[in-house]
């Protein structure tokens, strides 16, 4: 695998293949296992987290790379294989998460700030030793309407923290994911999160010029342009497209090898009928693809609920699924291959 960020980049949104978002930090992790009855340890992530990296049709196939947290970069799989390397031999990339998470951001009721730049010039040092070729930071954008959410400010802080992380990463020779999530939790329809994404997403662009980073070493990991779920509406799969489409082409630059989705929430089929209407639209400039956690890995966690019995059918939830976003990355999606599944 050749070390040009430009051609990581390539290898991250390769055709039809996407990113498992398996970087859950502690919180996050025992939350969803809590959902499925089993208890968080290092042990049980790791035993989790195995079963999907061992899913060896779904890891070949359809997973180009996987977003690790700094536990699972440093863990040896059960028989004592490090984690990292099942990754390495089923072709993939391993890359880290290295923000250290949306703090509330002070002065401003409602907006949060990512931290975690004090010291990443090291981590990323660390990180480069321990096989990661590229890095996730997660800046997370609300909306609130009524209380002014987001500030200008929110916007600004964030997209400068992701620029300086972008840089950070380019520097250590991996390549930046840089994700500035608008949430689809609030109330708001569909053009609100239009207008506050493309708000997030020219600041984003002209922060990432301002820092000297290589777009071409860079892959966005940006929300869909969907209604807030509180607002109780679902948009059709074609206008989230066409909405979406609109907003990319409008503030991404071409440059940007590919654009690589987080799911924030989507039901796991919605997720994939989104993503495949938005590629059955194109061509497009950039390679459209999945970085999904939640609609990846919700059939497995279910599947599995910490039995090792249940591997097997854990990792066939898994790469139904993988395959299913394959499928959409290509435009090549249908809603009867999921009933025929
Ligand atoms: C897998 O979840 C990631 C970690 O979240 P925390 O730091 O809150 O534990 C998250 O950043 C994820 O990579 C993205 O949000 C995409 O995941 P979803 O579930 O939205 O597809």
């Amino acid at each position: 695998m050749s070390d040009r960020l430009e051609d990581i980049a390539a290898a991250i949104v390769a055709e039809g293949k996407g990113l498992l978002a398996a970087d859950e930090s502690s919180g996050t992790i025992k939350k969803r296992f809590d959902v499925i009855g089993v208890e968080s340890t290092a042990d049980s992530r790791r035993d989790y987290r195995e079963m999907m990296f061992r899913a060896t049709e779904a890891m070949k196939n359809y997973i180009s790379g996987v977003i690790l947290y700094d536990e699972t970069i440093r863990q040896e799989g059960a028989d004592g294989t490090p984690l990292v390397d099942l990754i390495k031999a089923s072709g993939a990339i391993p890359g880290i998460k290295v923000d250290a998470g949306a703090k509330p951001l002070a002065g401003f009721i409602g907006d949060t700030i990512t931290e975690g730049l004090d010291g990443l010039r090291e981590r990323l040092a660390d990180y480069y030793k321990l096989g990661a070729r590229f890095a996730k930071w997660r800046a997370v954008i609300d909306i609130d309407t009524g209380r002014g959410v987001p500030s200008a400010t929110a916007i600004s802080s964030n997209t400068h923290a992701l620029a300086r992380y972008a840089a950070l990463c380019q520097e250590a020779g991996i390549v930046p994911i840089v994700e500035p999530e608008v949430l689809m939790d609030g109330s708001h329809d569909i053009d609100t999160c239009y207008e506050v994404s493309k708000a997030t997403l020219i600041k984003l662009y002209d922060e990432l010029h301002a820092a000297r980073v290589v777009l071409e070493g860079t892959i966005l990991k940006p929300n869909m342009v969907i209604a807030g779920r509180k607002s109780g509406k679902t948009n059709s799969p074609d206008e989230v497209a066409e909405k979406t489409i609109k907003l990319f082409r409008q503030t991404v630059p071409v440059a940007v090898p590919g654009i690589a989705f987080l799911s924030g929430g989507q039901e796991d089929e919605e997720a994939t009928a989104n993503l495949n209407a938005i590629n059955a639209i194109g061509p497009h400039p950039w390679k459209l693809t999945f970085s999904y956690g939640r609609a990846l890995q919700a059939a497995p966690q279910k599947a599995w609920g910490g039995n090792r019995s249940n591997v097997a059918a854990a990792q066939a939830a898994f790469t139904h699924r993988a395959h299913m976003n394959h499928l959409a990355a290509l435009g090549e999606w249908k809603a009867s291959l999921e009933q025929a599944a």
